[in-house]
């Protein structure tokens, strides 16, 4: 039997028409949530999620700005416009798009934004918030990984998850969350042995690494739900890390690219900016 294809597409758009509710309440007690996106540089990727982010904030009733500066600014500029942002009482949530361009210390900035703040998930305190299972905020991509593996219906206690991938925005955090959920959990990555064999022990498959259609059908045990959150461009195309044509044939579920992590990751950062409003932590 053929794999359930997950239309991330169709659920990222019920999860905003959920949350322009929520804004439309928010914005009548006058606490209308406020985005800050910072783009440094002129990554053709970024601008295209940036141009999507703002679009969607537009949609939902959050209010946004956009932070456009050339590769050539200083780490201490750009600090100071982080400064500003934490300041200002009409920002709720704070985004430096990934990554800066080369010259700039993307560590030193990601601490430098308020963790109340931290819509994406990458400050420190909020690393660690989640990875000892206090309320936090969830880096974006692995939100919507979890939200898709969760609205299959697919029950996560006792699971095995594999996530092949091992980088602070995806493979780490995925793995974090998908614990906290009483999965049991493998990270892979470039040294693994075995790791078709490891991939093949999966329920939960989440693939995050960069390599398109690395993931073949022998990988996946029949059944599996397969998430890709790869995002390749190969000829002009975009291709997902797993080799759909194939593995849709073994899995039981499974995402497409595009239109399966991408739109979902955008669904969350909006998530989290509402939630910011309210943050207590
Ligand atoms: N929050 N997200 C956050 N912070 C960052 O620093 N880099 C980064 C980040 N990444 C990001 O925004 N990724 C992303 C990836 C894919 C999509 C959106 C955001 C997306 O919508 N993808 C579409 C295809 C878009 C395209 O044509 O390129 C999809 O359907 O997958």
């Amino acid at each position: 039997m053929a794999a359930q294809i997950i239309n991330g597409k169709e659920i990222a758009a019920e999860i905003r028409s959920e949350l322009k509710e929520k804004v439309a309440a928010l914005t009548a007690q006058g606490r209308t949530p406020g985005l800050a996106v910072v783009l440094v540089g002129d990554n053709p990727a970024s601008q295209v999620y940036v141009r999507q982010k703002k679009k969607a904030c537009h949609e939902i009733g959050i209010y946004s700005e956009e932070h456009r500066l050339p590769a050539t600014i200083t780490q201490e500029e750009l600090l100071a416009l982080i400064d500003r942002l934490n300041a200002d009482p009409k920002i709720h949530g704070i985004l430096v798009q990934l990554p800066l361009p080369d010259g700039l210390d993307e560590n030193e900035v990601i601490e430098r934004i308020d963790p109340k703040k931290d819509v994406d998930g990458f400050h420190p305190i909020s690393v660690g918030r989640l990875s000892i299972g206090l309320e936090a905020f969830v880096p974006c991509t692995p939100a919507g990984v979890l939200e898709l593996v969760k609205r299959t219906g697919t029950a996560i206690s006792g699971k095995k998850v594999v996530v092949l991938g091992r980088s602070n925005i995806v493979g780490k955090p995925a793995a974090r969350l998908f614990l906290q959920e009483n999965a049991t959990v493998t990270i892979c990555h470039s040294r693994t042995q075995n790791i078709e064999e490891e991939c093949r022990q999966a329920d939960i498959l989440i693939v995050a690494v960069g390599r398109p259609k690395l993931v073949k059908k022998d990988w996946v045990k029949p059944g599996a739900v397969v998430i890709d959150v790869g995002i390749n461009r190969v000829d002009g195309q975009i291709v997902g890390d797993v080799d759909f044509d194939e593995v849709k044939e073994v899995a039981g579920a499974i995402t497409p690219v595009p239109g399966g992590v991408g739109p979902m990751t955008i669904a969350m950062l909006m998530k989290n900016t509402v939630g910011a409003v309210d943050v207590d932590h």
